[in-house]
């Protein structure tokens, strides 16, 4: 009884999302690079004077056609991305700038890590919720 409660317990912690932050240090995003699963989400704070902005690649200026943004300067403080699987459909490496400061190297980038999502991290789409639903059974009963 004691090793099935062990095996739920560590079930619902892996369907857990995580949550990343990056946050600013002078002219810098800190840490600059994340590597996150798909279904996390990481948290920018310290945006007062900076932006979030997606670019193509590493050395790119330019926004990304649909890309996240936290808005112009100013707009936030803090500026939430889910890398969910619609996201992480478009690409594995996901770069970033700040607007205002990005010929002083002001840049960043988020990685996934792995194109599988966690049980049901990935979560909450119906696929998820079943794939957990079952294996909750499978251990209960
Ligand atoms: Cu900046």
């Amino acid at each position: 009884m004691a090793l099935r409660f062990i095996t739920l317990a560590a079930l619902l912690a892996a369907a857990l999302c995580a949550t990343f932050t990056v946050t600013t240090n002078g002219l810098t995003f800190s840490p600059s690079t994340v590597t996150v699963s798909v279904g996390d989400t990481v948290t920018w704070t310290g945006l007062d004077i900076h932006t979030v902005t997606q670019v193509d690649s590493s050395s790119s200026t330019t926004r990304t056609t649909n890309g996240f943004r936290s808005g112009s300067v100013g707009a936030v403080t803090n500026f939430s991305k889910t890398f969910d699987a619609a996201t992480v459909g478009i690409a594995t490496t996901f770069f970033y700038i700040c607007e205002p400061h990005a010929s002083s190297g002001m840049r960043g980038q988020v990685n996934i890590a792995t194109a599988t999502p966690r049980p049901s991290c990935a979560s909450l789409d119906a696929n998820g919720f079943f794939a957990l639903i079952v294996a909750l059974l499978a251990i209960l009963v």
